[in-house]
């Protein structure tokens, strides 16, 4: 039988998660900028991302990246990040899978100690440090777009627990932060399908009673991440585990969540500007987060442009389990 279409991918690994990255095959989607290509690509070419994603090639678990020329004259390349939950705005991990999959592919011109990667994504641009030895990328720090606290102390109704405090970030992607304490469940992988069903059940309500929006790009809403913090995080080390749509863990500590975390930590006065950040995920492996400025985002006072840096799959690096007990 003849093959009626070819997917060029590269498969790549960050801290517990896959990205595949796709190099070729889809073809430029249109629109003038990542944000209206990320809106056709799911009213027109959704069944990519399911071909790509789903089983039997993907499973419950699975994300990638599809490579674009970039719309913008200040960036590299463009990328639509998907998964098996739908098309984000923005993705952390799956940033740092392109940016190690473009230096060790050499499809860009790479210079050691440090290649700059310039990413034109649906939430705005970001830039990728990746440090490289010997054609190898053995680091990535991630310059991500602005981060904000949309809202603080806010509460939801949610069965059987009643009103559930929670802070609403953004980080390219809406986060729900949740104390995991408030629910009554330890923080234990053998806990993993109530913490699942609870953090799923947040976010319907959320999107429910109080469906985020982003003040400069409406194509971006809903909360479709929950961020439940485990007992005794604080704002230096937060241990976490992140509820994905529509009912998977994020294996990795989530880079847009990392950001979304800093910034609901600045707005609370916890976290100062400068200052390293431990995102710890439900496996145990670690984003190391930083906010480098303040700025003004559509009216909002935002701690702009934090960085979130992270090793990727390094072959040697001794703290990622190669089968977490989570599922899908
Ligand atoms: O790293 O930003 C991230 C991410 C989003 C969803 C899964 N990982």
């Amino acid at each position: 039988m003849r093959s009626s279409r070819v997917f060029h991918a590269v498969d790549s690994h960050t801290e517990g998660m896959p990205t595949r990255v796709i190099t070729g095959g889809v073809g430029v989607v249109p629109g003038a900028t990542m944000s209206d290509r990320r809106r056709y690509f799911i009213e027109h070419l959704d069944h990519i991302r399911k071909f790509l994603m789903n089983e039997p090639r993907g499973h419950a678990a699975m994300s990638g990246a599809i490579l674009q020329p970039p719309t913008r004259p200040d960036a590299d390349y463009g990328v639509l990040y998907i998964e098996t939950s739908g098309c984000l705005p923005m993705c952390g991990h799956g940033t740092i899978g392109v940016a190690t999959v473009l230096v060790e592919t050499g499809m860009v011109e790479v210079t050691e100690p440090v290649t700059t990667i310039r990413l034109d994504t649906p939430a705005g641009l970001v830039v990728a440090q990746v440090r490289v030895t010997d054609g190898a990328a053995t680091s990535v720090v991630l310059r991500n777009v602005p981060s904000f606290a949309l809202g603080l102390d806010r509460t939801v109704r949610v069965e059987p627990w009643g009103d559930i405090p929670y802070d609403l970030a953004f980080g390219g992607n809406f986060y729900a932060i949740v104390q995991l304490d408030k629910l009554g469940i330890p923080f234990a992988r053998t806990e993993k399908q109530r913490i699942l069903d609870a953090g799923l059940a947040i976010m319907a309500a959320v999107n429910d009673q109080d469906r985020p929006v982003h003040p400069l790009d409406p194509e971006i809403n809903g909360c479709h991440h929950v961020y439940l913090a485990a007992p005794g995080s604080d704002a230096r080390h937060s241990r976490h585990a992140m509820v994905i749509h529509p009912g998977m863990f994020d294996r990795s500590p989530c880079g847009t969540g990392t950001s979304a975390r800093m910034a609901q930590l600045h707005a609370r006065g916890e976290l100062a500007l400068d200052t390293d950040f431990d995102n710890e995920s439900f496996i145990g492996t670690h984003f190391t987060g930083r906010l480098i400025e303040e700025g003004v985002l559509g009216g909002h006072d935002v701690p702009g442009g934090q960085d979130v840096s992270a090793a990727p799959d390094v072959p040697a690096a001794p703290d990622v389990p190669a089968a977490p007990d989570v599922p899908a």
